[in-house]
């Protein structure tokens, strides 16, 4: 294909993913500073990146969301998803990646990062997206590229193929070789590579490293086979036809290098990009978009602006979508579209309608959702794809600084969760407490940040309450008395409660056996109403279950009983009952399943013991290679901030699930500080 005009597959989405601070962003920065989308290359250290703009991601030196950059290649537009790398963050990215024709892969040669690149290409492997790995930072490297491969290879499913090697001189990478091209390249700081002789030692190791090359391609093409077994040199362009189909088969996962910081290598990989990655038309095949003519759109990502209102940033998938086309969820009308917007990070420019491979962003569609699927059709487009819901492993309690702003509060949390579905907000009605459920400690930190600098709430933090309870394991007959002799009219009610523990999880029963009228039918409500009341704080200091109330005897009097005289004496039948009933804590207990390397179970063993969780099953994690799954039952409160040291003993792979499974007697030292703590605060 000739070197200029437009490509007949048209735009592109591209992601920048792989694992934490590899260079993503600065790549990013480098790939539009060389198309001339920006005048010149930032950094991240200076906080002047079109990637890390926002005031987060500026502030932590890291990616913390999606950022969305078009620009123009060779008479092409492509969209970059630069994504975060950190785990807490991969939410973000996993909502982008299925609108995507290919994925470039950011990693560097460190053994400790080996896992999470496992995690990244597994996304990719599984939504079957074509990908380049691009080895960053090699003017770091200290190992043969070769050796790095080997060290990388056990994360990818499909083969690492070494596309490029590295000219060393004094022990430094001064440039490289392609291997498909045959042309060595000497590298320039931020200016194209220099093209220079290919001869002596270079010669002779871009030989033996382009057989290799061809003999990983030639295990699909029996063809090729047969060239290389009969010695005969096969032409350019079968080599490149091969790199992209076994790419696009998900046979083999390219390998390219370069340098971010110094825009090498940077040509190389967006003329891969042009050549050997697939447009829309592939893409939507992929996802099953069937539509004829009509718009389809799928949100890559959600954002609500100061002033703007809502932006989402949709990749058109088929069709065309433009000011006014009225776009449909699967679930109901989405919005009509008020702007198209071209983005460079965080700059945008209103621009005319999209077609079919763009990626913009749409304006007012206030009903539709990162994930979605949207359409304009006759008939509502099924979803193209089904974004995982996430499960929260970390929680933080929070409350305005000032009761004024709860309402604030509220609606700054509706639009936080809007764009970030992995978080979950929720009330408790028992501790008036706002709970928040996150993927980490920084995820919950740039939620926070994001409500004081956005919305303008300040807030304070908290760890938020164990669900304790408390139960008895005695029985008492309790007699409630409440009498009020003041001048006229007084109060009067009586009642008789047996008061018996019931088996755990069977919450509260409440039974009447009165005969003879001693209590009145119509006051037996309050009387229970009454128990309720006494039951919310038992003398623990938490809320009474698993107990059985009967109501077997009583007294009335015919003017002064009323409702509330006999909700007060069923409350205080209970409340003096209570103590008397050996009462004990009951703390949850959760089952929790952990993934993580295999080579790191032990230590999670021991992370579990440490928390009195209760180990239940080991095996090996299925269709995981060398991964196991832990199951273990573990109390709450040892699961509050269980993910950061899981974390801290995978490099930062390891995770959970849990579920509720039962509540639990705790008693001795423990309990007692538990209810020292809760007297203490009341
Ligand atoms: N030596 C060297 N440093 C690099 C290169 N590319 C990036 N860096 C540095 O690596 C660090 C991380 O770079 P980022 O671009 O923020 O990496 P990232 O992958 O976007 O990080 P996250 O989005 O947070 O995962 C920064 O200090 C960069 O300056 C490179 O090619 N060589
Ligand atoms: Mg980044």
């Amino acid at each position: 294909m000739a070197d200029n005009g437009a490509n007949p597959r048209g735009p592109r989405c591209i992601a920048l993913v792989g694992p934490f601070q590899s260079g993503k962003t600065t790549l990013l920065e480098a790939l539009l500073a060389r198309t001339n989308a920006i005048q010149r290359q930032g950094t991240v250290e200076a906080g002047t990146t079109v990637g890390d703009a926002s005031k987060e991601a500026r502030h932590h030196k890291m990616s913390v969301e999606v950022t969305v950059a078009t620009t123009r290649f060779m008479g092409d537009d492509y969209t970059f998803l630069d994504c975060p790398g950190s785990v807490e963050f991969v939410h973000e990215m996993r909502a982008a990646l299925p609108a995507v024709d290919a994925a470039v892969v950011v990693c560097e040669a460190d053994e400790r990062k080996v896992s999470q690149l496992q995690l990244v290409l597994r996304e990719l492997e599984d939504l079957k997206i074509p990908r380049f790995l691009f080895l960053n930072k090699i003017d770091k490297a200290d190992r043969r590229v070769r050796e790095t491969l080997k060290l990388l290879q056990p994360a990818s499913r499909a083969r690492l193929l070494l596309r490029q090697i590295p000219i060393w001189k004094n022990e430094i990478i001064t440039g490289f070789v392609d291997l498909a091209l045959e042309r060595a390249f000497v590298y320039r700081e931020h200016v194209p590579s220099e093209v220079v002789p290919l001869d002596g030692e270079d010669l002779s190791r871009e030989k033996e490293a382009r057989f290799t090359m061809l003999e990983t391609l030639a295990d699909h093409d029996d063809e090729l086979m047969e060239q290389l077994l009969e010695d005969i040199p096969p032409p350019r362009d079968k080599v490149f036809d091969d790199l992209a189909k076994e790419q696009r088969d998900g046979l083999i996962c390219p390998v390219l290098i370069g340098v971010a910081t110094r825009t090498n290598g940077v040509l190389r990989l967006l003329k891969a990009l042009r050549h050997e990655t697939h447009g829309v038309a592939e893409t939507a095949k992929r996802l099953g978009v069937k539509s004829g003519n009509d718009p389809v759109a799928y949100v890559i990502k959600t954002f609500h602006t100061a002033h703007g209102g809502k932006l989402s940033v949709a990749r058109v998938l088929a069709g065309q979508v433009g000011d006014g086309t009225t776009l449909n969820s699967p679930s109901q009308e989405a919005g009509r579209v008020s702007g198209v917007l071209k983005l460079v990070g965080q700059v945008t420019e209103k621009r005319g309608p999209a077609m079919a491979g763009e990626t913009v962003g749409l304006g007012k569609l206030d009903h539709a959702k990162t994930g979605e699927t949207l359409s304009a059709g006759k008939k509502v487009h099924a979803p193209v794809a089904e974004v995982a819901p996430f499960s929260p492993v970390l929680a933080l309690a929070i409350s305005a600084k000032d009761r004024k702003d709860d309402v604030k509060l509220g609606l700054a949390f509706t639009k936080l969760v809007d764009e970030d579905p992995s978080l979950s907000v929720h009330h408790n009605p028992e501790t008036h407490e706002i709970v928040v459920w996150g993927q980490g400690e920084m995820h919950l930190r740039v939620a926070t940040e994001r409500l004081a600098d956005r919305f303008g709430v300040a807030i304070e933090r908290r760890t938020p309450s164990v669900g304790y309870r408390e139960t008895i394991r005695k029985s008492i007959t309790q007699r409630g008395r409440h009498k009020k002799q003041s001048g006229g009219h007084g109060q009067f009610g009586d009642v008789v409660l047996d008061i018996k523990p019931m088996p755990r999880g069977s919450g509260f029963a409440f039974e009447e056996k009165i005969t003879g009228g001693v209590v009145p039918r119509n006051y037996i409500p309050s009387v229970e109403e009454g128990v309720i009341d006494g039951l919310k704080h038992g003398p623990l200091g938490f809320p009474v279950v698993d107990v059985a109330v009967a109501l077997t005897d009583g007294s009335y009097h015919a003017v002064d009983s009323s409702d509330m005289a006999f909700r007060i004496a069923g409350r205080i039948g209970v409340v003096e009952a209570l103590p008397q009933c050996s009462p004990v804590l009951l703390e949850p207990i959760h089952t929790v399943e952990i993934v993580c390397p295999s080579e790191a179970t032990a230590k999670i063993n021991a992370i579990l013991s440490g928390r009195r969780g209760q180990i239940l099953s080991f095996d090996t994690r299925e269709g995981w290679e060398g991964w196991d799954v832990v199951r273990a039952k573990m109390p709450e409160s040892a699961i509050g901030d269980l993910i950061i040291e899981v974390r801290s003993a995978t490099a930062g792979v390891g995770s959970f699930t849990f579920k509720f499974d039962h509540m639990a007697e705790l008693t001795g030292k423990q309990a007692d500080q538990i209810v020292a703590a809760r007297r203490a605060a009341e």
